[in-house]
């Protein structure tokens, strides 16, 4: 074998999350351009309350890549000392803001809010994030006048625009979060493209886990814990999406840390198929598809 072979058969193929997050928005841009001309300008406005560093981060590309396609993104910064009854009142006037077309809480929130009691406050037709209890119930019937979560979106837009082949094919997920596992599993059980799939969901008490993700084409895994995924739990030639984000101590590092997924890379790509890297995959398309769904919720609203 040659050296060439040797390298090719030894790594999987990249999933690049930053392009087909930029192909999205793309997309987004002649949409966006064709309701300017009907006078609807689509309004995203992003709720921040305290300081978790991580979500200041993902905040501001949440506003700055809306401002870029020519919405109007909005952040509203709140210190941690803000009240559940004053985090409230935000968002009935937001509700009730004509020009607002999709509300998002950043989560997590401050210890002392009730996040349940926060998303049901919000307008189902403003949810972008997908989390309101009529969203989660649409989601699951099939209805696609509602709006996806957009992490598990932009997983699925992954596949799709990658062309991995998911009818019929066994899923697994790993991580059972109403951000991420359960949804990802709804959509992926759905008749259609980039779904059709057999789904099981792993979660922290699951049994032997490797003997679940051994029998995986396509695993997804969404702990939140660094690395915990190796190769020798992937089955050769399997689709590996990772959804973790997570900063590990690294003193070489100019910030102090690195991100890492919840995904041993070095160890996986030497057995999956397809894989995304951490950063620069799942992370984009997340801002991508919230753009989607604000696009959407304005078309809807039609105002
Ligand atoms: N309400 N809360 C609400 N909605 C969401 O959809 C989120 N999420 C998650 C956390 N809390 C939320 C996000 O926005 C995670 N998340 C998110 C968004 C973007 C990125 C990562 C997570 C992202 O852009 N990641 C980049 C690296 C960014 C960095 O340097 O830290 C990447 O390439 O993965």
């Amino acid at each position: 074998m040659s050296l060439a072979e040797v390298e090719e058969g030894a790594g999987a193929r990249l999933i690049d999350g930053v392009a087909v997050a930029r192909a999205v928005r793309e997309d987004l841009k002649s949409e966006v351009a064709e309701l300017a001309a009907r006078g609807i300008v689509p309004g995203l406005t992003v709720v921040l309350v305290g300081e978790d560093p991580a979500s200041a981060v993902y905040v501001r590309s949440k506003e700055k890549t809306s401002v870029e396609l020519g919405m109007k993104g909005a952040t509203v910064r709140l210190p941690a000392s803000t009240s559940q009854a004053e985090l409230e009142a935000l968002i009935d006037r937001l509700n009730a803001d004509p020009a607002v077309h999709g509300i998002l809480v950043q989560s997590p929130l401050p210890k002392h809010m009730d996040e349940n009691t926060i998303v049901r406050r919000i307008d189902p037709a403003k949810d972008v994030d997908g989390f309101h209890p009529v969203n989660v119930g649409k989601l699951l019937i099939g209805e696609k006048d509602g709006f996806a979560p957009c992490t598990p979106a932009g997983v699925q837009e992954l596949l799709v625009r990658y062309g991995v082949d998911t009818t019929g094919k066994e899923a697994v997920v790993i991580g059972r979060s109403n951000i991420v596992g359960k949804p990802m599993a709804a959509l992926l059980i759905q008749a259609g493209v980039g779904a059709n799939c057999t789904v099981t969901i792993c979660h922290s008490r699951t049994k032997d886990l490797a003997s679940h993700t051994r029998r995986a084409d396509i695993v997804i895994a969404a702990i939140g814990k660094p690395e915990v995924i190796t190769g020798d739990m992937i089955r050769p030639g399997a689709v590996v999406i990772d959804v973790g984000i997570n900063r590990v101590p690294d003193a070489s590092a100019p910030k102090g840390y690195r991100l890492v997924g919840d995904v041993h890379f070095e160890s996986a790509r030497q057995v999956a198929g397809m894989i995304t890297p951490v950063p620069g995959g799942v992370g984009p398309m997340t801002i991508a598809m919230l753009l989607k769904n604000t696009v959407r919720a304005a078309r809807q609203a039609g105002k």
